[in-house]
């Protein structure tokens, strides 16, 4: 008999990335794969089968939190794809190894990218941010390691506001900041040096998936010629789009965008609340990665290199 009882963590990692307590792309990653982790621990299955049904049926429930953030979906696929021994206690070492190696890879990951992306910025620039993105953070604050004078004009990113935690991480770092509403953000294009933003997925073609707005944000940078760039450690390749899939764009509830008494208040409106974006790779001047940085157009290759063709999902029944 399978047991597919799961533990009260996974069940509440789930919903703390559904709800957003958990979010950003590498944060849901680990959240996840810690999630597993516990899982692994705690779950009391009496036979490997029973063990590796529950796994999976952990796995499946993580996966169905949030759609567009492709790290999550890559960081199940790592860990369920190395566990492995005859025993469940085996079994139960391989998750718990593998959850440890991921989440260490992902900080190596996120600190090797900030100095690659550290190194397009100069003494004295000013960047725009959108969102809120920790691998966007890295470059910013290895700058500002370097001893790097930095200044960053952060836009507030409605509904969510999710500038608020990249205004307060940033002045934590000592970097001044400007807080704009989304819409100065052209505006304010005069006074940057760099744009700076994170990804939730990367297309083989090297289209960026990001918080929406980053694309408005990306065609107005061509436009007043600010170099614009995605700090997105490996984890963010969409492996799926290399065989033509599309990325799902996660659409969220109405009351973000509006209250439901102002809402009645109107009347009979329609409201749409897509979370995410694509930036096409034209409009994207540098993905920085901890394997270095790239043109968007050439990300397949690695893409390629770490993912290769695709294969079975690993949390389906058999
Ligand atoms: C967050 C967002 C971030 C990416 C990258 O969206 O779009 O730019 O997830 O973040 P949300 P990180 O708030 O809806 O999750 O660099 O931390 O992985």
């Amino acid at each position: 008999m399978t047991d597919h009882r799961l533990a009260p963590d996974v069940e509440e990692t789930a919903e703390a990335i559904a709800s957003m307590e958990i979010r950003g792309a590498a944060t849901i990653a680990a959240g996840a794969a810690e999630a597993l982790a516990t899982q692994a621990r705690e779950i009391d299955a009496d036979s490997p089968e029973a063990f590796r049904a529950s796994m999976r049926a952990a796995a499946r429930t993580l996966r169905e939190t949030r759609p567009t953030a492709v790290s999550l979906p890559n960081a199940l696929r790592y860990v369920l794809r190395r566990m492995g021994g005859r025993s469940v206690d085996a079994l139960r070492e391989s998750v718990t190894d593998a959850v440890e190696e991921f989440v260490a890879q992902l900080d190596r990951a996120q600190e090797d990218l900030g100095r690659v992306g550290a190194n397009r910025l100069a003494d004295g620039d000013t960047v725009m941010t959108h969102c809120h993105s920790t691998d966007a953070l890295a470059c910013i604050e290895a700058a500002v390691d370097q001893g790097k004078h930095i200044e960053a004009i952060v836009k507030e990113t409605r509904p969510r506001n999710q500038g608020h935690i990249t205004a307060e991480q940033l002045r934590e770092a000592g970097v001044p900041v400007t807080l704009i509403v989304d819409s100065a953000a052209r505006r304010y294009l005069n006074e940057a040096d760099h744009v700076l933003v994170g990804a939730d997925s990367i297309a083989a073609d090297g289209g960026v998936i990001n918080k929406i707005g980053t694309s408005g944000l990306a065609v107005n940078a061509r436009e007043r010629g600010v170099p614009i760039m995605t700090a997105a450690q490996t984890i963010k390749l969409h492996p799926e789009t290399l065989t033509g899939h599309t990325v799902e764009i996660e659409t969220r509830a109405e009351d973000e965008v509006i209250d439901r008494e102002t809402r009645e208040e109107i009347g009979d409106i329609a409201v749409e609340n897509p979370a995410f974006d694509v930036t096409p790779p034209r409009y994207m001047d540098a993905i920085v990665t901890e394997h270095g940085q790239f043109p968007p157009e050439s990300i397949v290759t690695l893409m390629r290199e770490l993912f290769g063709e695709g294969a079975a999902e690993p949390w389906a029944e058999p």
